[in-house]
């Protein structure tokens, strides 16, 4: 199993929520961020594996912001996982893309960790923001920043999370925890055939997007997996049947579920790879497209308000108001006084 080579660096407020689970079950965890509040409210973790960013009390979703801080204090980041996370072959990072700390240095990480570090992949775990109810700003961010995620030639998988897809966030870092936890816990013990570890890692290091589906023994059937493929906390699939590994461990002996099947929903893989008797079915679609189709709906959100926004924002650079209404005008004033102003700053006052 691939836990004991596995670690989690999450930065920002969704990466603290996200990796905690983590950290409770024993994965080597460190948790960054620029703001120390967010450190605070992770109560149950060790001090020792929090680390704060200086200069900087949050980024207010600037990214511009964030990734100045990240990258002046890179040495110390790197440092830190290399102490806090030794021997690791797998890095997993984590960041929301709608925010700033972690949207803006999730890419320059990912490059920057398989750069220095002795790992043989850096995935990284992210989630887009509810286009219903967040910020237009947060659409922003995560536009570009899965864009800056896509251009990385770096070896590692995405796991794409959707906001839209639960109202409940907590309940979306829950399940995924559960997803990967059982991916990276895989027992490899049936006489029928097992997925190894090489096989995971060859999944984990695709390029692209994956999910992972689970199901308990009782619903192990074609119908409710092909369900999950849809019915999840994931990104929705593009619809291009772009795939390129299967893996799937079957809770039995294979009956309920025909790869043919599977194919016919998702696509033809390069390779598959399968297991019998497991504790759960586990099926995971890896080299995956980006949720293009998603992102366009995205950017029409941003296209459709940008003539709100733009109007809202240069409203405020003129001053439309008169400097006096004359009210006063025939009261003498009393005589100014003759002290000259010091610096620009009096200019404000
Ligand atoms: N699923 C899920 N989404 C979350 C959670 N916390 C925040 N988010 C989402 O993450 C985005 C905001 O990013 P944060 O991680 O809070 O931002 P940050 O990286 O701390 O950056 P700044 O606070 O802007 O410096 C929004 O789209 C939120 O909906 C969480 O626990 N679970
Ligand atoms: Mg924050």
């Amino acid at each position: 199993m691939l836990k004991n080579k596995s670690g989690f660096v999450g930065i920002g407020a969704y990466a603290g929520n996200q990796v905690l689970p983590f950290y409770k079950t024993g994965y080597p965890c460190l948790f960054v961020n620029t703001a120390t509040t967010d450190l605070d409210s992770l109560t149950e973790v060790d001090d020792q594996y929090k680390y704060q960013i200086p200069g900087g009390e949050g980024c207010n979703k600037d990214r511009i912001k964030s990734r100045e801080l990240f990258r002046k204090d890179i040495d110390n980041i790197i440092n830190e996982v290399k102490e806090k996370l030794p021997g690791i072959e797998y890095l997993f990072v984590v960041a929301s893309l709608g925010g700033g700390s972690g949207a803006g240095s999730v890419m320059p990480m990912k490059r920057v960790a398989m750069n220095d570090l002795d790992i043989k992949a850096c995935i990284v775990i992210t989630v887009l923001p509810n286009t219903k109810t967040e910020s237009i700003q947060a659409l922003i961010n995560s536009y570009e920043t899965l864009a800056e995620l896509e251009a990385l030639e770096e070896p590692g998988t995405m796991f794409i999370l959707d906001n839209d897809k639960n109202n409940n966030k907590m309940k979306i870092n829950e399940i995924f925890f559960c997803h990967l936890d059982a991916l990276l816990t895989l027992d490899c013990n049936s006489a029928l055939g097992n997925i190894d570890d090489a096989e995971v890692e060859q999944m984990l290091c695709s390029r692209g997007v994956s999910i992972i589906s689970k199901l308990g023994k009782d619903k192990s059937d074609i119908q409710n997996l092909i369900s999950t493929f849809h019915n999840n906390v994931y990104a929705p699939l593009e619809d291009d049947k772009v795939i390129k590994y299967i893996g799937l461990a079957n809770s039995g002996t294979g009956h309920s579920i025909r790869m043919e099947d599977v194919y016919e929903e998702v696509g033809i893989p390069l390779d598959t790879y399968i297991q019998y008797e497991a504790k759960y079915t586990l099926c995971v679609l890896s080299g995956l497209s980006l949720p293009y189709k998603k992102m366009s709906e995205i950017k029409e959100i941003i296209d459709s308000n940008k003539d709100t926004i733009k109007r809202n924002l240069t409203a405020q650079n003129t001053n439309r108001l008169s400097k006096s209404v004359g009210f006063f005008d025939d009261i003498v004033p009393e005589k100014k006084s003759t002290e000259k102003k010091k610096s620009d700053r009096d200019l404000l006052f």
